[in-house]
């Protein structure tokens, strides 16, 4: 009996209330020809009667309790908000008018001075009265609305909650983001404070921690069927796993119908406070669609004594017309008789309830309803504690000792007789333990310390359970988050984290690079380019190996470089030295034929000793080719083009040395005076003088190249970037021309004297061989140029070794061979007559 504790004592005060025991109010004909009235509610919530219930038993103890108010008895003076801003204005105008114009729907008071408001429950609601009993500094204890800019002490100066701020909720959801390392993630939004303040303070921390907001939509007011339709299209497109929903039940309800209607799964839901435990959206129904959902809890406490007080209700026992309508609701019977006229037109009952009367012997224990349902006390106990809070502060009000009092003077205020801002002064200053050992204080904006459970959605029992899966803790450092990951049920096809990332990161040797227009967590990962790495994933940049390091194939370390010269032991080097020693032997073999025919016309002819210089000269450049192979020293390098240059300056200026013989001698057969021949004779001295002069300038060119500006051996990273070629840098490319220039000079003149001596009347005809032998030296080294410069690295070398071996076996085959053939296989053409007047001339 309420009434009863009331009359019981005789100082009294009221609290009020509004909870919001409706959901939507019906419009009303707005054809404008009748009179305004309040409008009519629907849709009634079994939540809200819980809350409603528990301000009521908070009310009860305190006036059964001896050590809080004693003497007073408080009484209360609920309004249903039926969650609408007009409505919850409306009754905050009732309460400070006192004008009953709008019936209370539960009331326990006779006429007594209000003290403060509970609620308004949602925050766009709070807000709205707030900012009427701000203007009288009235105190107001909001238990469910949590919205952020509530906790502005300059808009809503007498707000006070016993809910967290969503600052915190933000906060934690941003820091679970980023724990399961999701980067691409949905928002979806109500479209009122809670919804939208949400959200925009969990993109702000996201979003610096480098997530990106797939999208981010607001859930239409009403239910409108396109704005759903738009979020449902949005949720089909969204390749990410992760949405996070910051909305109260009843605004959910029609989207969540959407998604399982339309079938939209694998994803994983995030919820905020307000819907975690709502059985309008838990239900096994849906389970295959939102199951594992993740959400945040405030507070939760078993209050002693409720489960007892919320049976204790019947309408037969009090006249409250709202109990009737509880009872139609839960039972889906109805009262007939006691009270249609609730209802809009006043003959017939809503819809949704069935013609059935009611008996009265219902019983709420056979009925599975969120009423009786008390595993989730969670806004309930902050009900709980809003109402003792008040009751603290009245007390600490009355018992003000006089002269110490904290107003003016040191005055006390009166529980009879006190202003609202009097008892303001003492709710920001109220301390007090809860039965569940919470300690309750309230920071200067009015709030409490930010702490939540984190619940998941597991079905066991044949019903949704939500398991708290970790907490947060706003009020302390860095380990705020703790979550237990073995603990959670994952609805996805493999039952681990799901991965919600636009683009999967780049491994080491990838870049990550940007998609014009899309978020950053969008992007392409790129291979590095050659010779740049990096080591770590998600780089944004490659960096260049440097010096003598390259990157290796899968552009993530840096190695150094391959070093590249015409080895011995490869098959070009072998092949190369081969051949060189082959020639080599073959010049040996013609020497030692020579040895043995010294004395044959043949042999004698046109000096012997030089044709010995020519064969050691092609021993010498064939040899040469050996010091090209090889890794390169200074020494080869100084060695090889200078033993070239001078070995190819005797061959030929040897060669010259014969042919002007044989062209004077032609000059002389030309004039056809034989006698005239004499004069023109040429001595071998003269010959072998020729000869030494050539060498010796050749000589001289090199010494002054290898003083001046000698070769070096040269590391080459340039030309090619994987390789470090070792090669010669030959120093001065003047004096290696004027080497091999007047090599080329030698060989000119010695083709020239030769072809002029071609037409030579001879059995034997040497010149024509010479002539050929020259013409085979220009075209190999002709060709050699452009081959040479088109080729690198150990190419270009055996490139240069190859030309040196065909001219060597071109000087070699055009000088030798045709007089061995005759040496060894026509001896009978080795006479003097057929070799002509020039054998003599060694006998001389
Ligand atoms: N704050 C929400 C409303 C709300 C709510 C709830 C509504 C919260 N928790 C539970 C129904 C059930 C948290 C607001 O608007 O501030």
């Amino acid at each position: 009996d309420l009434h009863g504790f009331l009359d019981a004592k005789n100082r009294q005060l009221i609290l009020g209330g509004m909870f919001p025991l409706h959901s939507r109010i019906i419009l009303q004909n707005e054809t404008g020809d009748e009179e305004p009235k309040s409008p009519k509610c629907e849709d009634f919530n079994f939540r809200s009667l819980r809350w409603t219930r528990a301000m009521m038993l908070a009310i009860k103890e305190i006036n059964n309790r001896k050590d809080i108010l004693p003497k007073i008895s408080l009484g209360y003076q609920i309004y249903d908000s039926c969650f609408t801003i007009s409505k919850s204005v409306e009754c905050t105008l009732a309460y400070l008018t006192g004008q009953n114009e709008t019936t209370p729907n539960f009331r326990c008071s006779a006429g007594a001075p209000l003290a403060a408001v509970i609620g308004a429950g949602g925050s766009a609601l709070s807000i709205a009265t707030a900012r009427i009993l701000g203007l009288y500094y009235f105190p107001q204890m909001g238990y469910a609305s949590s919205c952020s800019v509530l906790s502005d002490k300059f808009q809503f100066p007498s707000f006070h909650r016993t809910i967290p701020n969503d600052d915190f909720q933000s906060k934690a959801m941003a820091k679970m983001v980023i724990y399961f390392g999701w980067t691409w993630v949905g928002a979806i939004a109500a479209d009122d404070d809670y919804g939208k303040y949400g959200i925009k303070r969990f993109k702000e921390e996201v979003e610096k921690m480098g997530v990106c907001v797939a999208f981010s939509l607001t859930l239409p007011r009403l239910y409108n069927k396109d704005g759903v339709k738009e979020i449902i299209t949005a949720l089909q497109k969204y390749k990410g796993k992760v949405i996070i929903v910051f909305s109260s039940d009843i605004d959910l309800v029609p989207l969540m119908e959407a998604v399982v209607e339309s079938n939209v799964t694998d994803k994983t839901w995030i919820a905020s406070e307000a819907w975690i435990t709502s059985d309008k959206i838990a239900k096994l129904e849906y389970f295959s669609h939102l199951g594992g959902t993740i959400g945040f809890g405030i507070r939760r406490a078993l209050i002693p004594g409720f489960e007892k007080f919320l049976y204790d209700i019947h309408p037969e026992k009090g006249d409250d017309e709202l109990v009737y309508e509880f009872w139609e609701n839960a039972f889906n019977c109805t009262w007939h008789s006691k009270r249609k006229w609730i209802y809009t037109d006043n003959s017939t009952i809503p819809k949704h309830i069935s013609n059935k009367p009611c008996t009265g012997n219902e019983k709420l224990k056979d009925i599975n309803n969120t009423y009786t349902d008390v595993s989730e006390l969670r806004i309930t106990y902050s009900v709980y504690k809003a109402v003792y809070t008040v009751a603290h502060a009245l007390h600490n009000l009355d018992g003000c000792i006089p002269k110490q009092g904290p107003f003016e003077r040191g005055t006390c205020a009166s529980i009879l007789d006190f202003e609202p801002w009097q008892l303001m002064y003492y709710l920001k200053h109220v301390k007090f333990k809860t039965f569940a050992d919470e300690y309750m204080t309230f920071d200067e904006h009015g709030d409490v310390a930010g702490y939540y459970d984190i619940l998941n959605w597991q079905v066991y029992d044949g019903k949704i359970n939500f398991v708290k899966i970790g907490q947060y803790n706003g009020s302390i450092g860095s380990y705020d988050l703790v979550i237990k990951n073995e603990t959670i049920f994952w609805n996805t096809d493999t039952g681990k984290t799901p991965v919600s990332v636009c683009s999967i990161s780049c491994v080491p040797g990838f870049r990550k690079g940007i998609r014009q227009g899309e978020p950053v967590c969008c992007f392409d990962c790129i291979q590095c380019a050659e010779g740049e790495i990096t080591n770590d994933t998600d780089a944004r940049e490659c960096f260049a190996c440097k010096g003598d390091f390259w990157s290796n194939a899968h552009r993530n370390e840096c190695v150094l470089k391959e070093i590249e010269f015409l080895a011995y032991d490869e098959a070009l080097g072998m092949t190369l030295i081969a051949l060189s020693v082959f020639g080599v032997l073959v010049v040996i073999a013609v020497t030692v034929v020579y040895i043995l025919h010294r004395d044959t016309p043949l042999v004698m002819a046109n000096d012997r000793e030089l044709s010995f210089v020519i064969q050691f000269s092609l021993v010498i450049t064939l040899l040469t080719s050996i010091l090209f192979v090889g890794k390169p020293e200074e020494w080869s390098c100084m060695a090889r083009q200078t033993t070239l240059s001078l070995g190819f300056s005797l061959c030929l200026s040897c060669v010259f040395g014969k042919t002007i013989v044989l062209m004077l001698i032609a000059r002389a057969a030309k004039s056809k005076s034989p006698e005239k021949t004499g004069e023109i004779i040429i001595r071998p001295i003269h010959q072998k003088c020729i000869a030494l002069i050539g060498l010796t300038l050749e000589i001289g060119i090199c010494i002054a190249y290898l003083i001046l500006i000698p070769p070096s051996v040269y590391k080459n990273m340039e030309s090619q970037n994987v390789k470090i070629i070792f090669e010669c840098n030959e120093g001065s490319i003047e004096f290696l021309c004027s080497m091999f220039g007047f090599d080329i000079f030698l060989a000119l003149l010695a083709f020239l004297a030769a072809f002029l001596a071609r037409k030579l009347p001879d059995n034997f005809n040497e010149a024509k061989f010479v002539t050929f032998g020259m013409l085979v030296f220009f075209i190999v080294w002709i060709s050699f140029v452009p081959a040479y410069l088109s080729t690198r690295g150990k190419f270009k070398v055996a490139v240069e070794i190859f030309a040196i071996l065909a001219s060597s076996f071109g000087l070699l085959g055009c000088i030798f061979a045709p007089k061995c053939y005759i040496i060894l296989l026509k001896p009978e053409r080795n006479t003097e007559e057929i070799v002509g007047g020039r054998a003599r001339m060694n006998d001389k």
